[in-house]
């Protein structure tokens, strides 16, 4: 398989002519091989080869002191290009790094000379791939500010001081807080709140998947008790995962639903109860209540939990995710968030958006609808996977268009 040549390009020497990247993942069937989420945080490869970014031809041709260090840091941070997670969110990231980094790069390509035109095209990419105008501002500002202070002239050498400042909003020199705060040997409650349709009780199977391979108990519960179908869903993924579901009727006190379960984790000797909650924004008071009324139930026999709260977005909604995690941090005190559908959208630039905005940390983004393709969110990774890699392929998703996710060929809903 010719796969990693194509997603890393890596070689000095690249064909001049290569076939598209699978850039549209709703063409993809294959899940990845098992593995599983906690792997993905890999160890650097220092044997990696220098990332090749797209549009320079060399790092040295245009590398000052500055830049060489840079570029000698990041070669540090490469990922083993065998990683299969590391590939597979590549992979999930093809239409944003073509919307994104690809058309910047052509812009670079495209400029002899860095002046206001180029400026002008470049706020218009970052805002087409919902980079958000907070973070759109601030990039600027930053290139901006490099361009005087390291007295730049080839607009290719803004692409590193992309990344970085992208970095830098991504959180990516800040110690990474990592998983989920539970531990094994006591029962940890995780709360997941999000909009409808979102992604909430895939991205619930995926953490039960993950956590048991992790040699955790996992016990889940439905609290979604507002459609029959909802509870129906959940339980076909704990069948599927293999951990038990606590359950009861349609229409149910949904705390009532966490209270058993937490009861039956006590009993039971399970140390995660995940809680798969139902969604309405439409009413947000009553919304405000249940969820209020979960976190009460659950911090009474058990102190200290919700351990977790986890708000879902969905990527593919664009700037829409930013006004839901406003209105449920309103809500609910949140602990972290998921960005699921990255791979349904040209427009994953609202990540930067979000960490832009929100103190709150991306704990995981979801990268497809099979039970592995949940990562924990590392923005060096991420970084990575989104700036070093071929640009040039698959250029008919050009158009910024995100398209809802793919296929729900794993998704027992439907
Ligand atoms: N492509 C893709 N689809 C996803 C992802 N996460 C969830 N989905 C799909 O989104 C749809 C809604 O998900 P669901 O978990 O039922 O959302 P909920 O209403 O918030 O519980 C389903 O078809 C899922 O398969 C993801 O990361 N990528
Ligand atoms: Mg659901």
């Amino acid at each position: 398989m010719d796969r990693l040549g194509r997603w890393f390009g890596r070689s000095k020497n690249p064909p001049a002519e290569e076939p598209s990247a699978t850039g549209d993942p709703e063409v993809e069937e294959a899940a990845p091989p098992a593995s599983g989420v906690g792997e993905a945080h890999q160890e650097p490869s220092p044997a990696a080869s220098p990332p090749a970014v797209p549009g320079e031809a060399a790092p040295a041709a245009n590398a000052s002191g500055g830049l060489r260090g840079i570029w000698e840091a990041t070669r540090r941070l490469a990922l083993t290009p065998v990683d299969p997670f590391f590939e597979k969110m590549a992979e999930g990231l093809n239409r944003t790094r073509q919307n994104l980094v690809g058309q910047v790069v052509d812009l670079f390509r495209s400029h002899a000379r860095i002046d206001e035109e180029l400026w002008e095209e470049l706020e218009a990419i970052l805002l087409t791939a919902d980079v958000g105008v907070g973070a759109t501002d601030r990039i600027l500002e930053a290139l901006r500010g490099s361009v005087r202070e390291k007295k730049l002239r080839e607009p290719s050498e803004l692409l590193d001081e992309l990344r970085e400042v992208m970095g830098r909003i991504l959180g990516a020199d800040t110690p990474q807080v990592g998983a989920l705060k539970v531990e094994k040997g006591r029962v940890n409650v995780v709360l997941m709140v999000g909009v409808n349709g979102t992604g909430k009780t895939t991205t619930t199977a995926k953490l039960a998947h993950h956590y048991q391979k992790q040699g955790f108990k996992v016990l889940l519960a439905a609290a979604d008790t507002f459609r029959a179908a909802a509870i129906d869903q959940l339980q076909v993924w704990a069948d599927r995962v293999g951990v038990d579901l606590v359950r009861h009727r349609e229409g149910s006190d949904p705390a009532a639903v966490v209270y058993d379960a937490i009861a039956a984790a006590q009993a039971r000797g399970a140390d995660l109860v995940l809680v798969d909650t139902a969604g309405r924004l439409h009413s947000k008071a009553n919304l405000m209540e249940e969820l209020k009324k979960i976190r009460r139930v659950s911090g009474k026999d058990l102190p200290g939990a919700p351990h977790e709260v986890l708000l879902v977005l969905d990527a593919t909604t664009g700037q829409n995710a930013l006004e839901q995690a406003r209105v449920f941090h309103q809500v609910t005190e949140l602990t972290g968030l998921v960005l699921c559908k990255l791979d349904g959208t040209a427009r994953g630039g609202i990540i930067v958006a979000i960490a832009q905005e929100f103190q709150i940390p991306v704990k995981y983004i979801g990268v497809g609808e099979g039970l592995e393709d949940l990562q924990p969110f590392v923005p060096q990774q991420f970084l990575e996977a989104l700036f070093n890699q071929r640009s040039g392929a698959g250029e008919e998703r050009r158009d910024g268009q995100g398209e809802p996710a793919g296929k729900a060929s794993e998704d027992p809903g439907s």
